[in-house]
């Protein structure tokens, strides 16, 4: 792996990402590549090994949906194991820019798994109130977010709202709720100022929005009349001299602890 040779970021993206705890990175994907993942969702759901375009995935999704929840679901899980996620995944250079990002060797980033959250039009069981992503991961020190439309520009879907500079007051106090549908958050309260601070994001397919653990965020409702996907990965940093418990083992609150050196152990 070549650690650092070429930069993916400009300077006034660090300060960015920096100052305001997210970048957002203007046809960063290959939207070939997001088309084999578009189909790869799709083939995962009921009647979806025909689909070939966008109509037709969305008419999937809305009918598996219509029929169980649980057919979108294990899709929206098991599409981050097909090739055509990680093909997106190698194009990304996520761990380049987290490397740039958080100053750390590109060669111990490590990702968690790509999942591609499903919001139905008019539907908000999934949509998440404001929090952090960190407070999820207690033990990560660096854990970005990758975030980016699947199927459809934000602006017909929903999206993201964040409050830039937020992640600088660190992570705040939340109450971890469990929603009806099962999706569990931990929600944070958001003064009134904050809320009329909040941004938007307004992606089309191919941007991708990174940011930071303790930037505070939402979903915004899909009032479109078509499915929202939303790719979502993390990464984080493993390194020998210190205590990590491997991704395979997937016990995040494990992540990236600091206790002590192996030396030590
Ligand atoms: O995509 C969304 O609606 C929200 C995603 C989010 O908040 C998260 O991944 O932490």
């Amino acid at each position: 792996m070549s650690d650092q040779k070429v930069k993916i970021l400009s300077d006034q993206q660090l300060r960015q990402y920096q100052t305001d705890g997210y970048v957002i990175l203007k046809n960063h994907i290959d939207l070939s590549l997001l088309s084999d993942l578009q189909i790869a969702l799709a083939s995962l759901m009921p009647g979806g090994g025909k689909a070939t375009s966008i109509e037709d995935i969305d008419k999937v999704i809305l009918e598996a949906e219509k029929n169980d929840h649980k057919f979108v679901y294990y899709a929206m899980i098991a599409v981050g194991s097909s090739c055509a996620a990680l093909q997106v995944l190698a194009s990304m250079n996520v761990e380049k820019i987290t490397s740039e990002l958080y100053a750390v060797p590109a060669k111990n980033i490590h990702l968690l798994p790509i999942q591609t959250p499903i919001q139905i039009p008019g539907d908000t069981r999934f949509d998440q109130d404001w929090h952090q992503d960190g407070t999820s991961y207690p033990a990560a020190e660096i854990i970005p977010t990758f975030w980016f439309p699947v199927l459809h520009p934000t602006r017909e879907t929903g999206s993201v709202g964040y409050i830039p500079g937020s992640h600088k007051r660190g992570e705040r106090d939340s109450v971890h709720t469990v929603y009806e549908s099962g999706l569990n958050v931990r929600v944070i309260t958001v003064e009134e100022q904050e809320k009329q601070d909040a941004v938007v994001a307004d992606l089309e397919l191919g941007d991708l929005l990174v940011f930071d653990k303790n930037l505070v965020h939402t979903s915004t409702p899909n009032k479109g009349g078509i499915p929202r996907a939303t790719g979502i990965c993390r990464t984080v940093v493993l390194d020998g001299d210190k205590e990590f418990t491997p991704l395979f083992q997937i016990n995040m609150e494990s992540l990236g602890g600091v206790t002590k050196t192996n030396s030590q152990m």
